[in-house]
């Protein structure tokens, strides 16, 4: 019988993965390819290329000494065809084979190039979700709105997580009201470990040091783990560390603290290194021990079986189109500051730092910071979407499009929430220490010292009257603008209108 491929991509770094479970060892020939394409179809930030190609590397390895037969293209390997169905063609002349199987991808334009691709490729449901496909369908079936909320139910009655029987441990199925606290002077937490580089690393750091030296983003220090001996550890360290405290400062943002109590482990859970429900498993086993509250438990595991599950849900429900949709009609292009660029706010200072240092930022500065200003600035959806899936090391288009396009920008008029994520500076001041130190004032409402966030925030609202004014979350806003004096609306929208231009400048805000 003549060998078939096995394609392993970036993220299915999983030895239980699909396309593996269903392949034989001592027939097939496993691909995996480091290429061109995927690197650049956005500039992505080289923490995350490294990442990739280190886990890849070690990854590869690790089936051969388990018996497979993997032939693994190299970026900067002479033969590489600089593509993923391109180096699936010169594999297939190479072992005689003309079928692939592969665990389907989360992005469509990978799914789409397999399903257009001349050998026969059989693309195999990736089972390493909670939510199955059909699940999925059969629970938005008949829905007039997709609410994450009762969604999450369903998972917790499905994976039996925080449940007593059929009731949500502690009677409540989400403790999100004691989530909420903005952070008290000198708060800080637990650094995530850091992992020394092998010579795998070390090799593929060099080899990102010279290739993309001039993406934005910092490859060094380079700490990320690279391998599940590595990531276990850093899940370890997230229990007994950060996880007690995960809930009551969930949202909050402290100058020069990148993590305070979050994870930081979405970037391996999505890349395979980690089982999102052993995650959680681990987090219930801490509850259950009495080594951190509910609050913080069930906040942690509905961050995984319930939004994560969801997007992704929602990206394979919505279909191909979904990263394009517009339906605000916003078309400026997306500012300088977004790449480093010179800014006088202190809060995209900090958000945009952290993303070039680490290729990470936590929820709430990609929500509530960089994604609330692009929304209220009215920057084009496609570009902010990109931004997001380049420069963070956890960005696969399945989960980030419906965080940005979706939850953040509200480009898809209201699939993800029910409402935009918009807020004046005054939720940023209360979450954070950032407008402490900002060449703005949080509490100036007009004038050259306003806080952008305070003008843009009225701008939208009215420029989206018809949109929203009949949103009950939202008429109270409404009602507010409509009790300010006239002179004082105009002058609103007049010094928004001023920066918007300068943002259509490339001027600094
Ligand atoms: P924690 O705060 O510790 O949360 C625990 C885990 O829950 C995460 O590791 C992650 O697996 C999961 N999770 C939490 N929130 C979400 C969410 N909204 N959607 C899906 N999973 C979630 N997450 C990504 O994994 N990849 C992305 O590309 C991505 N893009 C985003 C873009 C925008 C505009 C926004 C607002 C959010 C985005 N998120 C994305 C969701 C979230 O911000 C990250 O999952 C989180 O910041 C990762 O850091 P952490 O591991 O420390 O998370
Ligand atoms: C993100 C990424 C990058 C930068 N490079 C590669 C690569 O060289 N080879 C590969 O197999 N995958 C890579 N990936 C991940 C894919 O682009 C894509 O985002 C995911 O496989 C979608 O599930
Ligand atoms: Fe950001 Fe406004 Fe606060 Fe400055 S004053 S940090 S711009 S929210």
């Amino acid at each position: 019988m003549s060998p078939r491929l096995v394609l392993v991509l970036g993220d299915q770094l999983t030895p239980t993965v699909a396309a593996l479970k269903a392949a034989d060892r001592a027939r097939d020939v496993v691909v995996m390819a480091e290429v061109a394409v995927e690197t650049d179809y956005v500039p992505h930030h080289p923490k995350k290329i490294a990442f990739l190609f280190a886990a890849m590397r070690k990854f590869a390895a690790r089936l051969q000494t388990d018996g497979w037969r993997v032939a693994y293209t190299r970026l900067d390997d002479p033969e590489n065809a600089g593509s993923i169905g391109a180096e699936l063609l010169r594999r297939a002349e190479e072992v005689g084979a003309t079928e692939v199987l592969v665990t389907e991808p989360g992005e469509w334009r990978l799914i789409e190039a397999l399903r257009d691709h001349p050998l026969t490729v059989r693309l195999l449901e990736d089972d390493r979700f909670i939510c199955t496909h059909a699940e999925f369908e059969a629970w938005a079936k008949g829905r007039k709105a997709l609410r994450m909320e009762f969604f999450y139910r369903e998972m917790r009655r499905k994976t039996g997580l925080l449940m007593e029987g059929d009731q949500p441990e502690g009677g409540q199925w989400n403790y999100d009201h004691d989530n909420r606290k903005g952070p008290p002077k000198g708060l800080f937490g637990p650094v995530p470990p850091r992992f020394d580089h092998d010579d795998v690393t070390e090799e593929v750091l060099n080899l990102v040091e010279t290739r993309f030296d001039t993406r934005f983003g910092n490859l060094r220090p380079f700490w990320f783990a690279t391998e599940p001996a590595q990531a276990e550890p850093a899940l370890d360290h997230f229990i007994a560390h950060a996880l007690p405290k995960f809930g009551d400062y969930q949202d909050a943002m402290v100058t020069g603290q990148d993590f305070l109590f979050h994870s930081v482990l979405s970037v391996y859970i999505n890349a395979g290194l980690l089982d999102p429900l052993e995650v959680c498993r681990r987090a219930e086993a801490a509850y259950r021990a009495g080594d951190a509250p509910l609050n913080a438990v069930e906040g942690f595991i509905r961050q995984i079986i319930g939004w994560r599950e969801f997007v992704r849900g929602v990206y394979f429900h919505e279909g191909p189109d979904y990263a394009q949709r517009n339906v605000l009609d916003h078309s400026r292009k997306l500012p300088p500051v977004y790449w480093g660029g010179e800014t006088r706010m202190r809060c995209m200072k900090e958000a945009v730092g952290v993303t070039r240092r680490e290729a990470y930022a936590h929820h709430i500065q990609r929500l509530m910071v960089t994604g609330n200003f692009a929304l209220l600035a009215g920057i084009d959806p496609g570009e902010v979407h990109e931004w997001y899936l380049a420069v963070y090391a956890d960005a696969y288009e399945w989960v980030e499009a419906p965080n940005t396009v979706g939850m953040s920008q509200f480009a898809d008029g209201g699939v993800v929430g029910s409402k935009p994520y918009v807020s004046s500076g005054n939720y940023i001041d209360r979450m954070s220490d950032y407008c402490k130190t900002c060449d703005y004032g949080v509490k100036i409402k007009t004038g050259p010292d306003a806080c952008p966030f305070n003008l843009l925030y009225w701008h939208f609202l009215i420029r989206h009257r018809d949109r929203f004014a009949q949103n009950p979350r939202m008429a109270q806003m409404y009602r507010t603008w409509d009790r300010m004096a006239d002179d004082r609306r105009a002058q609103v929208l007049a010094d928004a209108d001023a920066l918007l231009k300068r943002l259509e400048q490339g001027q600094p805000v």
